[in-house]
């Protein structure tokens, strides 16, 4: 069986089961594949060394190879604060406004993929397959190709694609794209990406696109294709029905005293909606005057990037909104909006979701967002929540059920709080159903066994095809 190599900005140490610690969906699905396949990950170890001297630090932990490198203080600060989190997060989140186009930014990004390039090259053996994460390393796979490297190399990107209009703001836009085209498959969350990109090589490289979505390059066919990813839903799913899960659940079942609770959970970034969040909940209890004491908002939001500014600026927003709204709607035995800017383990946070009647997913633009999974895949299907999702999540085009929303209307979202707090049983079952067959279906096995399929291609031999 060919061996799997995982290229992501970050590694994620497997850690053995029921030990402490939050470990993300990803990493659990990343790290059995990589036990199957006797793989290697790779990536930044998160560790900062006052000059890059190229040591890999190679690590057997559960089963899975992880090989790290150490980064320079010039090459975070350019490449991950810089290129990847100031220019192609909010590009790629359509937010030209927060877009930072600094020249240093583009060579320390190009310099760490190459310094990427050259510490995994002597990793890879002549059968492996290469799997590339995400927008920090679009162009990894062509530096590996000029290395010699002639396996088959798969890059998969969990951010939108912005429309061509958008992206041909950045400078050297066409030099990035045509890296991306050593891959031989490129995946995205949802058509919607999908299709931004294929409009590109279309308008701007001229390059016609197979019915299939096979598109032809310099004498190669790529595959460029939707991935949609999941949960790991029995992860997930055994770990809502845990003690630790139900203890959490009771306790904050018992802290709102009968309350009806809204839960949001997102890493703090200006693409959650967090801001347009809270004012239409502010317009809610402005609005439902009647109902103002009897609601909870219970938003957890852990501080991410706080070295870039755009990222302190929301958290100062965030914290004055949620000042305003507590101040005008409080009294002494009572805050409606509960702002936690910490982390749980993912078991606590499944009770956290339960004990929410309504869970509140409102980004302005999202590749796919789990979280909305995970509040269906929490909920207790006798009695579940509702969930309230924007339509400009990935997830929107799977999760037609829920009641979609425009995070921009305030108005709209507030009516839609109030429908929803109002639901009757029947039709919340009725919705939880059709959502949770999806979440089952389209887990994370399924995102990570489709993708590796789709990477073996045609030489995949029905033999290597079972063994996934
Ligand atoms: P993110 O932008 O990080 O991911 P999301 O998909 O919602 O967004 O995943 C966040 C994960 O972090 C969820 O599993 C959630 O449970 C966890 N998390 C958030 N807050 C937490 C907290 N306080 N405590 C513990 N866990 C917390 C990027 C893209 C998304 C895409 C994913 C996966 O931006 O669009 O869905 O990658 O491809």
């Amino acid at each position: 069986m060919s061996r799997l190599i995982v290229i992501s900005n970050r590694v994620s140490v497997p850690k053995a089961a029921g030990a402490a610690g939050a470990q993300g969906g990803l990493a659990v699905a990343l790290n059995s594949a990589l036990r199957e396949h006797r793989g290697i990950w790779f990536g930044w170890s998160g560790q900062e060394v006052e000059e890059f001297t190229g040591h890999l630090d190679m690590q057997r932990n559960q089963g899975v190879t992880t090989a790290t490198i150490d980064l320079e203080p010039q090459d975070i600060e350019e490449y991950y604060n810089g290129y990847a989190n100031r220019t192609l997060w909010p590009l790629f989140h359509y937010r030209i406004d927060l877009t930072e186009y600094d020249r240093n930014f583009g060579e320390g990004y190009e310099r760490v993929n190459a310094r990427f390039a050259d510490s995994v090259r002597p990793l890879i053996e002549p059968d492996d397959l290469v799997w590339v994460h995400d927008y920090h390393l679009l162009p990894l796979g062509s530096l590996l190709r000029a290395k010699g490297v002639k396996n088959r190399m798969g890059l998969f990107l969990h951010t939108p694609w912005p429309p061509t209009r958008l992206l041909v703001s950045l400078p050297f836009h066409e030099r990035l794209v045509e890296s991306m085209l050593a891959y031989n498959v490129i995946g995205f969350q949802t058509e919607e990406w999908l299709n931004s990109f294929l409009h590109y090589l279309e308008k701007e490289m001229g390059l016609p696109i197979g019915e299939d979505g096979h598109v032809e390059y310099q004498g190669r066919k790529i595959l460029c294709k939707a991935f949609p990813i999941g949960i790991d839903f029995k992860e997930f799913t055994e770990g809502a029905n845990s003690d630790e899960a139900k203890e959490a659940h009771d306790k904050l079942k018992a802290s709102v005293r009968g309350r009806k609770m809204l839960i949001g959970v997102d890493r703090l970034d200006y693409s959650k909606g967090l801001g347009e969040r809270f004012e239409s909940f502010g317009r809610f209890l402005a609005d439902n005057p009647e109902q103002a004491s009897q609601v909870v908002l219970l938003q957890i939001a852990p501080p991410s990037r706080g070295d870039v500014a755009s990222y302190q600026q929301i958290r100062e927003d965030l914290e004055r909104k949620t000042g305003h709204i507590n101040g005008a709607y409080a009294d002494v035995a009572f805050v409606p909006i509960r702002y936690v800017n910490r982390g749980y383990p993912r078991r606590q946070l499944a009770g956290f979701y339960r004990a929410a009647e309504v869970g509140l997913v409102t980004p302005l633009r999202d590749g796919m967002n789990l979280v909305a999974k995970e509040y269906i895949a929490a909920q207790d299907p006798e009695d579940p929540g509702v969930l309230i999702l924007s339509q400009f999540a990935g997830s929107a085009l799977q999760l037609k059920d829920a009641l979609q929303v425009n995070p921009h209307s305030i108005e709209h979202v507030s009516e839609t709080i109030k429908l929803a707090l109002a639901m009757p049983l029947e039709e919340r079952r009725r919705r939880h159903e059709a959502l949770y067959d999806s979440v089952r279906d389209t887990d994370v096995v399924y995102w990570r066994e489709e993708f590796v399929r789709a990477l073996f291609g045609e030489e995949a031999t029905p033999d290597t095809r079972e063994s996934l």
